[in-house]
């Protein structure tokens, strides 16, 4: 197979709702979207999950766009690429720069699995054909919203519930979303927001029976998150702090947490994720799929992924209906008592809407 044709569209869509981190508040999510044509004339898609800003990593859609066009794109035009792992080789020269690595490796995925007449959850061996959905909710301005929407999702059925957590929005948030909810699954999210100094705070989160607690110190650390992780019974989840498989083998080894979230993004492509996924599932480690509210198109490949047998918690894979007025698939992604069904068709098993996407678009490149 070769990459004849790769088109980049830069599509800006608006949130329904505003969201919420400790770095800041998301209104709407601008981002490229890779069509990718290989010789036979399939076509592939992936998404680019970097954000326009570099808050969360270092890398934004305008470096995404620079590697893509001046070095990623130019490896890959017209190579004989056998399987998609052949990618990770062709690219292995370029340091870091995950997420645009990612965005075309992801495409090719599409095209294999088509080509090979199988979804892409069956190219992945998937073996779930429906999978468990958390949800991710941001910071709210007041309690009394965050209840709000809280009791919402679990009234839709979302089987885990994860808030945005940040210094002065922690414990007493947490601590009157589990009076009102004893029994939920419920987790915070820190991003980074804190360090050693905060030990005592983060100890009191112990006594409210949270499933994990995501990144509560550096983007970077692995370190302190073991000396942490053994000050504190709840189970630290790393997100930032894991952007490859050598890295989730170091934090394992450390103690550094008990649980990983796999963004396909953040670890360079959907290979590196499976490698993750399996080196986890020998360990122990439960797995689960992160999110970066993306459009359909990057959902679609964090549904196939999520389909691997050792995703065993649910995942941030909310419905297209909880970001989106619009969203640029067919059908959109159906969230029903908490469950997404897996897709059988070819492929990454919904239809792009091309409608939809040119009426998101606000610039576009076609490289040949
Ligand atoms: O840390 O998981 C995160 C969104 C933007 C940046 C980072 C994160 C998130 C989410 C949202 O938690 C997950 C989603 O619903 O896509
Ligand atoms: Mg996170």
């Amino acid at each position: 197979m070769k990459i004849t044709e790769v088109i980049i569209h830069h599509l800006k869509m608006r949130l329904k709702n505003p969201f919420s981190t400790s770095f800041g508040t998301f209104h709407e999510k601008e981002f490229l979207l890779l069509e990718v044509k290989e010789e036979n004339g399939t076509t592939g898609w992936g998404e680019s999950v970097a954000f326009d800003a570099p808050w969360y990593t270092e890398e934004t859609l305008k470096t995404n766009w620079h590697m893509l066009e001046d070095f990623i794109i130019p490896l890959l035009l017209n190579k004989e690429i056998n399987h998609p792992v052949d990618i990770t080789d062709l690219l292995k020269g370029i340091r870091k720069n995950n997420m645009a690595k990612s965005a075309i490796e992801g495409a090719f995925w599409d095209i294999y699995s088509q080509q090979t007449n199988q979804s892409l959850a069956q190219a992945l061996g998937g073996q779930k054909d429906k999978i468990e959905v958390g949800i991710s909710i941001g910071i709210q301005k007041t309690i009394e919203k965050q209840i709000e929407v809280v009791g919402q999702a679990i009234k839709e059925g979302y089987k885990r519930i994860k808030v945005k957590i940040k210094p002065g929005k922690d414990i007493e948030v947490i601590r009157v979303l589990r009076e009102h909810f004893p029994n939920v699954p419920l987790m915070a999210d820190a991003n980074s927001a804190y360090s050693l100094d905060d030990i005592e705070l983060l100890k009191q989160l112990d006594a409210f029976n949270l499933t994990m607690i995501e990144q509560p110190l550096a983007y970077d650390d692995i370190v302190d998150h073991a000396k942490l992780q053994k000050e504190i019974k709840t189970p630290i989840c790393l997100d930032e702090s894991i952007n490859s498989l050598e890295d989730a083998k170091k934090a394992i080894e450390l103690g550094s947490c008990g649980v990983i979230n796999i963004k396909i993004g953040r670890v360079g492509g959907i290979t590196e994720a499976k490698k993750i996924h399996d080196y986890c599932q020998e360990k122990n480690i439960p797995v689960w799929c992160g999110g970066m509210l993306e459009s359909g198109i990057g959902r679609a490949h964090n549904i196939a992924l999520t389909s691997l047998s050792n995703f065993i918690l649910p995942g941030d894979t909310a419905g297209s209906n909880h970001y989106w007025d619009h969203d640029i698939i067919e059908p959109e992604v159906v969230v029903k008592d908490g469950y997404i069904l897996v897709p059988q068709k070819v492929g990454i098993g919904y239809e792009p809407n091309i409608e939809m996407i040119n009426q998101f678009t606000i610039a576009k490149k076609i490289y040949r």
